[in-house]
């Protein structure tokens, strides 16, 4: 961040979970929201202010995973991977849904190997707890090793503990890596030296996506000489980050099956 240059948070998730609400609320605006994915299809800036400082919050379209399937979800990768960009975000929020907590936890395994600052947000707990469905913030905190609060969106709840935490300063702790075979690993540290790209998932990212950086010819000759299976990479670091959600998911939700739980 640069001297008189106000923080700057981007609220991040996948389709449909609160992060227009939220972004609403905090800058008291009035985009729109709807109960369907695909609502927000742009970026939208708003400020906050906390103790007289002026916050700029980013509310963009909700993302499936780091792997775009459309213009909106692409917008939202490219901003993410782009770290020397003018408008780069100080801080990730990253607001995953009580509701689906399981799935949410993908998108945050991804956007976690990109090293950037995060904050884990736990929306619709409201919803939940009528569904009988509940998390154990405390277990959570321990899988993920970041900053999370609770809160809902709607009716304002978790707030304070939240504007808190976009002060705060967050260490970035790399971790060990998940979502890639041993054997694979070794061709993936080549193409990271080859292109000095110091984080090993943009590597993975750059050679599993053609969409996301221009290089493409260099790339097609390092896929076709060290025998890369795209398809093959991208189906088994799902099956992988998967495996590691269930190492420590079962911690961390319960469900009240006495409940109408859909
Ligand atoms: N019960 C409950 N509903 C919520 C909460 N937060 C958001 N909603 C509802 O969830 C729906 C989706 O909200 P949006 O804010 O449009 O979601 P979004 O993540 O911006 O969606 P996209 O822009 O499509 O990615 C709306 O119907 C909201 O009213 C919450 O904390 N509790
Ligand atoms: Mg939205």
């Amino acid at each position: 961040m640069k001297p008189n240059e106000s923080l700057k948070i981007a609220l991040v998730g996948n389709p449909n979970l609160g992060k227009t609400t939220l972004f609403n609320k905090l800058c008291g605006l009035n985009q729109r929201t709807g109960n369907y994915p695909g609502v927000t299809v742009d970026k939208k800036k708003g400020y906050l202010k906390a103790d007289g400082k002026k916050i700029e919050i980013v509310d963009l379209p909700g993302i499936n995973g780091l792997y775009p399937n459309s213009k909106d979800e692409e917008l939202v990768v490219k901003y993410l991977l782009n770290s020397e960009a003018e408008d780069y975000p100080d801080k990730i929020v990253l607001i995953v849904s009580a509701l689906n907590l399981k799935r949410n936890l993908f998108l945050y395994e991804q956007i976690r190997d990109l090293n950037i600052p995060l904050i884990l947000a736990v929306n619709m707990v409201d919803l939940a707890a009528r569904r009988g469905i509940f998390v154990d913030i405390d277990a959570l905190r321990k899988a993920v090793d970041i900053p999370i609060v609770k809160i809902s969106a709607k009716k304002g709840t978790g707030f304070a503990e939240l504007i808190t935490l976009f002060e705060e300063e967050i260490v970035v702790k790399p971790r060990k890596t998940t979502y890639i075979q041993e054997d694979q690993e070794a061709i993936l540290d080549t193409y990271s030296q080859l292109t000095n790209e110091a984080s090993k998932y943009k590597a993975f990212l750059a050679i599993t996506e053609p969409n996301l950086t221009d290089d493409q010819a260099e790339k097609d000759q390092f896929i076709l000489e060290n025998e890369v299976n795209v398809r093959e990479w991208k189906t088994n670091a799902s099956i992988l980050r998967y495996k590691h959600i269930k190492t420590y998911f079962d911690t961390v939700q319960s469900i009240d099956k006495t409940k109408n739980n859909p």
